[in-house]
């Protein structure tokens, strides 16, 4: 399979290197996951299969866990770390419908890319959505997620970030590509178009959603006896820089990267944004990127 649209896609990833740094943020859906069912499914990918020079994909891991996020793991035989030319795409149909999003990629509404960054642990995690008009996923507009997990290569994202609905399966199928002399060699998982590895995902909710700053941090127990900690994300938007650290450290959340941005209403030095965005829910080890107007 190679549909045109992986052209797009390994030029839209180079490009959500710079495009990233000023990216608006996505409307958060409503937080509605308080302790989901923890859940986990595995894919094993052939070790020989992937197209010269592609890394290549041996297995594919994703779990749900109680404290509303998401967390796929990918093995990557030949790879200690991401090149400049790679990009793995991760495509994630979180609307439970194969109908809509991308056809190739099991109706994919989502998707997240990896790519090598050169200042950080070696790469970055994208959540961008899919664009019906580009037949890409939109890297221009994406969030940077957590990649704070142990072993091969991978990102969390909350139940609630992806907007998956409780009782649905979220689908995962994966593209690993290199571009190292202008030719795309890929490796996919699963291998049959349109395939899908499928995550059941089932949360409890809440009637009410609480934006409040002051939310303490949430101890939720899980299955296996591990306590792990969430935070919801904090309204940060005017504050100052400073302000906006204590408010995170109030929340029980992390404080990530400052970036800023040119053009906005907003008075210089004080917060735009946040990414992820105020209202979610997310786990307390995941950095919050502040987005500072310039
Ligand atoms: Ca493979
Ligand atoms: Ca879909």
């Amino acid at each position: 399979m190679t549909p045109p649209a992986f052209i797009r896609l390994a030029v839209l990833v180079v490009a959500a290197f710079v495009a990233a740094l000023t990216a608006a943020p996505a409307q958060a859906a409503p937080a509605a996951c308080v302790s989901a069912t923890p859940q986990a499914v595995s894919l094993v990918d052939q070790a020989d299969d992937a197209e010269a020079g592609a890394p290549e994909v041996t297995n594919v891991n994703a779990q749900v866990k109680a404290d509303c996020t998401v967390s796929v793991r990918l093995g990557i035989a030949n790879r200690t770390r991401l090149l400049a030319d790679d990009a793995v795409l991760v495509y994630l149909n979180t609307d439970g419908n194969s109908s809509t999003g991308a056809k190739s990629f099991g109706g994919a509404d989502q998707g997240v890319g990896l790519v090598a960054d050169e200042d950080g642990p070696g790469y970055i995690a994208l959540l961008g959505r899919w664009d019906a008009s580009a037949e890409a996923i939109d890297f221009e507009n994406a969030t940077e997620l957590d990649i704070s997990t142990t072993g091969g290569f991978g990102f969390t994202a909350g139940i609630d970030e992806l907007g998956v609905a409780s009782g649905t399966s979220l689908g995962l199928s994966v593209a690993a590509l290199s571009e190292p002399d202008g030719e795309i060699a890929l490796d996919f998982a699963p291998d049959d178009e349109g395939g899908v590895l499928a995550l059941p995902i089932a949360f409890s909710t809440t009637a009410t959603r609480d934006t409040t700053s002051t939310t303490p941090p949430t101890q939720t127990p899980t299955r296996d006896g591990i306590v792990r900690r969430t935070c919801r994300v904090p309204k940060l938007k005017g504050r100052t820089l400073a302000g906006a650290r204590k408010a995170l450290k109030a929340a029980g959340c992390r404080t990530g990267r400052t970036r800023g941005r040119y053009g906005t209403d907003m008075r210089k030095g004080r917060v735009v944004t946040s990414l992820p965005a105020a209202g979610l829910r997310i786990a307390a080890t995941r950095p919050v990127t502040v987005v500072v107007a310039r």
